[in-house]
Order: C-alpha cells, then sequence, then structure tokens
C-alpha cells in the first residue's frame, strides 16, 4: 500500500524496502506528517523548540546547565515493563522458559490494534540509528518509527542518527525495523514486542527510557543477542572499561552487574589515593552494553554500540561518580527529577541539600520532609529518575570508544550483590567453569526494590531480563565461542556487597574496587598471588594491594571466606534454577556444578 510522501519530506534515501515499510507503517498509526531526521544542528534547535511549545520537555537554566532539558513521564511510566516484555518467535521453545512468549501473528494483531491510529494529530518521526560507529563492519542499523520527539532527542544523544546513518544503509543494507507510538500511554494497551525472526521491535503505549529508546536493551540486546548467536559473536549487558597500568599499558575489562549494582560508577571509576601514586588511570569505553567477537588474532574484541549514557540521578553524585557529575552539566536531558525554583535539577543523594521547595517528578509541589497520606516521605524524584547525556561529555571517555576496531578484552567480570556466600572476589578455573560461574550468578533483593528483602534472584550473566532466546543455548553459545577463543580472557566474579554480622559492608566500593581489578589484571598475568578453594582461585591475604585502607585482618579474612556451608545451600539453590532449563541446558553446565558440588563436600 504506498501512501505519498508530501513533497517537502520526500525520504532522503533509496532504500526500496525502508521506503515501502514506512509508507505501510504511516498507513497503520496515520501520522499527519512524516519527517525524516537528518541529525543536524539545525534540526536538534528546530526540535527543541517545539518540543518546549507543546509542553513534552521544559528548557532548563541555560545559564547554570547549557543545553539541558527536563521531560515528566506518565506517573504509570517509569521503568522498563518487563511482564509487558515478550520475545515473538513462531516457536516458544525459542523463547525459552526465562521470556515472555507470543506467536508472532498474535503479536502483530494485537499490538496492531494499539497502533492503528495512534498517531494521529501527531508527527511521524523517522530516525535512522547506528549503533556502534557508522560504516564499523561490527555496528548494525536500526530505523525507528516515534511520535515522541523525546525519544528522538533522546536516540540523538545514545545513538548515531541521521543522514549519514542513511547513507551508510545504501539501497539494500540490513536494519532493524523498531515502531514506537505512545498511543495512550495506557499501561494496559503496553506492549514492547521483538521479533528476532523478522528483525522488528513494535513498542506502543510507553513513554520512558528501556522500553522506547529502541536501540538500547530492545535493539543492542534482545534482538542483537539471537543475531550474535547466528552470526557467531557475543551481546552482552556489561561495562567495557580501560584500566592504563603504571607503565602506560591499557588492559581492558568487561563486567556485567544486574541493574542496580553500580555499573556506571565502575565504569567511570577515579582510582583512589592509595593507588593513584602507582598510576593507574581509568578509560570508560562503555558503561551498559558489550559487543563482542573473536579476531582474526584469535582473541576477544568489543565495542560499546552506544554513544551515550541512560544513568540513575539519585546517589549520583561527587564521592560515588564525579565523571558522571562532570558529564551531565551540559547537554543533558533529565527525566523524572526534581525542577528547582530557578530551573535546575535535584534528585536524592546527589550532591546538594534539598532545595527549601521544588516540584517533583510527578509534577507536583514538593518540600522536604513531606509525607504521603500514610506517613510515608515523599521522594522529590523519582528512584529510577534518568540522565542521558554523550559519552564523549565524560572526562574519563576512551578515545576507542569511536574505533571501529573496538578494544581487546583481557578479563570477563560477573558480579552481585549478597550479603553472604560470594566472597569479594575470586577466579574460575576455566572458561567452561567460568560460563557456569556466570550462569548462576544472583543478586539479593534490596530494600529499595520490590519483594522481599534478602531474596535471591538469579540473573545469568545479568540477561535474564535481556536474552532474545532460549538461555539454555544461549549458555551453549558462550560455551562455544570459548571454544573457538585461541586467547580467552579470564573470567571473575565478584562482590562489592559483603556484609559483617551487624549488616555493614565490608568493602568500602566505588573507587576501591580498582584494587579488586589491579588484582584480576595480575591473575591475568599470571601472578600467583591466590589461593585455590572449592569455588575458584581468591586472593591471598596479601594479594590485594590495601595500601591507604583501614580493613583489619578480620574483615579481610571475611571478605575472601568461602563458607562450605553456605556454599552447600547455595549449590541446593543452583540446582533448583538450573533444572528450570530442562533439556536445553548444555551438559556441560551441569558438569561444572557437578564438580563445584563434590570439591565442596570433600
Ligand atoms: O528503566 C529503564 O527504562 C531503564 S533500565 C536501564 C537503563 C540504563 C542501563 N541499564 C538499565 C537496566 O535496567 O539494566
Ligand atoms: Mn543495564
Amino acid at each position: 500500500m504506498a501512501m505519498l510522501f508530501p513533497k517537502k519530506t520526500l525520504p532522503p534515501t533509496k532504500h526500496t524496502v525502508l521506503k515501502n515499510w514506512v509508507s505501510e507503517m504511516a498507513v497503520l498509526c496515520s501520522p499527519d506528517k512524516i519527517v525524516w531526521i537528518d541529525g543536524s544542528e539545525e534540526e536538534k534547535k528546530r526540535l527543541e523548540d517545539e518540543a518546549v511549545a507543546i509542553g513534552e520537555i521544559i528548557r532548563l537554566n541555560q545559564e547554570k546547565l547549557p543545553g539541558c532539558f527536563y521531560h515528566r513521564t506518565a506517573v504509570n511510566d517509569v521503568a522498563r515493563t518487563e511482564h509487558l516484555t515478550y520475545i515473538c518467535t513462531k516457536k516458544k521453545e525459542d523463547a525459552g522458559p526465562t521470556n515472555n512468549w507470543m506467536s508472532p501473528k498474535d503479536g502483530y494483531k494485537k499490538a496492531g490494534t494499539y497502533f492503528r491510529g495512534s498517531m494521529k494529530g501527531r508527527t511521524m518521526y523517522v530516525v535512522a540509528f547506528s549503533m556502534g560507529p557508522v560504516g564499523s563492519s561490527f555496528s548494525k542499523i536500526g530505523v525507528e518509527l516515534t511520535d515522541s520527539i523525546y525519544v528522538v532527542l533522546n536516540m540523538r544523544i545514545m545513538t548515531r542518527i541521521g543522514q549519514k546513518v542513511l547513507d551508510c544503509l545504501g539501497a539494500e543494507g540490513e536494519f532493524t525495523k523498531c515502531l514506537h507510538s505512545k498511543a495512550e500511554l495506557d499501561i494496559n494497551k503496553r506492549l514492547i514486542l521483538h521479533f528476532p525472526e523478522d528483525n522488528a521491535i513494535w513498542s506502543v503505549g510507553s513513554g520512558y527510557g528501556g522500553n522506547v529508546l529502541l536501540g538500547k536493551k530492545c535493539l543492542s540486546l534482545r534482538i542483537a543477542s539471537h543475531m550474535a548467536k547466528r552470526e557467531g559473536w557475543l551481546a552482552e549487558h556489561m561495562l567495557i572499561m580501560g584500566i592504563e597500568e603504571p607503565n602506560g599499558h591499557v588492559e581492558y575489562i568487561a563486567a556485567a552487574f544486574p541493574s542496580a549494582c553500580g555499573k556506571t560508577n565502575l565504569a567511570m571509576l577515579i582510582p583512589p589515593e592509595g593507588l593513584k601514586v602507582k598510576g593507574y588511570k581509568i578509560w570508560t569505553v562503555g558503561d551498559d552494553i558489550a559487543w563482542m567477537r573473536i579476531d582474526t588474532d584469535g582473541a576477544l574484541w568489543a565495542i560499546n554500540p552506544e554513544a551515550g549514557f541512560f544513568g540513575v540521578a539519585p546517589g549520583t553524585n561527587s564521592r560515588t561518580n564525579p565523571n558522571a557529575m562532570a558529564t551531565i552539566r551540559k547537554d543533558t536531558i533529565f527525566t523524572n527529577v526534581l525542577l528547582k525554583k530557578d530551573f535546575t535539577v535535584w534528585w536524592e543523594d546527589g550532591d546538594e541539600p534539598p532545595p527549601e521547595e521544588g516540584i517533583d517528578w510527578q509534577g507536583r509541589p514538593w518540600k522536604p520532609g513531606l509525607k504521603d497520606e500514610a506517613g510515608r516521605p515523599v521522594k522529590g524524584a523519582h528512584p529510577n529518575s534518568r540522565f542521558t547525556a554523550p559519552a564523549f561529555q565524560c572526562p574519563s571517555i576512551s578515545f576507542r570508544l569511536e574505533h571501529h576496531h573496538g578494544v581487546p578484552i583481557s578479563a570477563i567480570v560477573f558480579g552481585g550483590r549478597r550479603a553472604h556466600v560470594a566472597p569479594l572476589v575470586y577466579e574460575s578455573f576455566s572458561w567452561q567453569h567460568g560460563v557456569y560461574v556466570g550462569a548462576t550468578m544472583a543478586s539479593e533483593r534490596t530494600a529499595a526494590q520490590v519483594g522481599k528483602v534478602g531474596e535471591i534472584r538469579r540473573d545469568p550473566m545479568a540477561m535474564l531480563p535481556f536474552c532474545g532466546y532460549n538461555m539454555g543455548e544461549y549458555f551453549a553459545h558462550w560455551l562455544n565461542i570459548g571454544r573457538k577463543l585461541e586467547k580467552k580472557p579470564r573470567i571473575f566474579h565478584a562482590n562489592w556487597f559483603r556484609t559483617d554480622e551487624k549488616g555493614e559492608f565490608l568493602w568500602p566500593g566505588y573507587g576501591e574496587n580498582l584494587r579488586v581489578l589491579e588484582w584480576i589484571l595480575d591473575r591475568c598475568n599470571d601472578k600467583p598471588n591466590a589461593v585455590k578453594t572449592p569455588i575458584g582461585y581468591v586472593p591471598t591475604q596479601e594479594g590485594l594491594d590495601l595500601t591507604g585502607l583501614h580493613i583489619s585482618k578480620e574483615e579481610l579474612k571475611k571478605l575472601l571466606e568461602v563458607d562450605r556451608f553456605d556454599w552447600i545451600q547455595e549449590m541446593e539453590s543452583q540446582r533448583e534454577f538450573l533444572s528450570i532449563f530442562g533439556e536445553d541446558l548444555p551438559e556441560e553446565i551441569w558438569k561444572e556444578w557437578e564438580e563445584q558440588n563434590k570439591r565442596l563436600q570433600e
């Protein structure tokens, strides 16, 4: 069904499949207008002015926060909605036991009813974007159709967009078809659907973050993990950072932690005083996603497909993350934080004391000490409020972010938030053992999360919400990659959150985590500063450089302890979890589980 484009907005591409698809989606959504995004500065200015005029964003104090804007989402639309997120494959088993599944036919039909006519009175923006540097053979192109200027402005920061991407796509290039409409912002008519077999994403009824910036979790993890399985690479929920050693050599690590474990802080770490004298420097390549492949040298190389940070505001301050604070001083979009009278922003656990008054994330007047009807404190900023900021503004950004080839990975770190059981750090015995460690990693629920405090949530490789196919097959894919790698990164597990009997953290975290990374790099260089335990190699008492830290011998012992009693219980919990995958779980993972269980019983 061809639709005529108004002359002014002639599609700036010769890609017939793309043009036909845009026409077809326009017929479905009935926008008043179609605008092809070129990515220019003039266009940015125009979109900002228009979004301000219609109240979609608020211009912040341009003297104090140049180029910054404020956005509030609907009250029921403040986080990813995992229960409305589906993998739509022909066969249910291809989505696996950990994903919501819908058939493609049902998915298109159900979401189609929500999309029909949803853009009446609105503009459909056509945003061509590249995940990864434009033109790199490791990058992937997507085109997002959206009726939200907020989405366009965020995509502009988080990805590379516009004419240069359309040019790179040419007349026949492959792209992911991403359709988004806020529609009625009705949670009962919200769906985030992934069609890996069609290379398509449909998101409707939301205007927030991970649900609508379709290049991020939807394309770069769910769709990309499916592509990666087919094409022989890895799409992972990992930060990438470079550690410049005292001799000037930079080693890169990739690390996977579940959401809310401080990934952004770790990626932008500043060396603590005690280690700074040694001459370490940290280079941030990415804070959330890593695409990794085996290169011709037989090593694992990674790119960060994103170009910006979509970080949580509350808790971000000059102590926890000075680099993030420097990054968001200009050209940043703030979402759901508190708006101050002088049109600057505030959030809980930031740098400043609460303002005397402000407008909270729900648009209501707020002042410190405010309580709701039930007597509970009312927060000024939503706990999941965000900043969207360009990566190049980060003082620790690595020039390799724009490097087409990426960076070689020396170590992979899996981590979780465990008050007990998991030591501060340990090294797996082999790639296969490391995959088992990643497959069984877990976090305990904190008071800040919904559910029972302390409850264990297994989150393999931090990919549970993001793996676009059967996770049993995903583990098999990891094992296969290991078989092909000639220079395998070593695999570690870290836990910054171990507590003492009083519930106090034993490890100071933040910049001090570099001491653990230093040990990890020592291990990659075969330093014998480790002792063998049933679960892997743990630092010797002298293995970590603790210069300038006040940690007693007892505390260090507790931090590094592998308690057999706790671990035997842990193994039972792991067995229960692994059983979910039935026949799809590779036998190598069971073998690693059994051998570790045996070592613990000995
Ligand atoms: O709540 C959202 O929509 C965003 S979630 C998110 C954002 C940036 C990086 N990681 C995450 C995550 O949940 O892992
Ligand atoms: Mn994430």
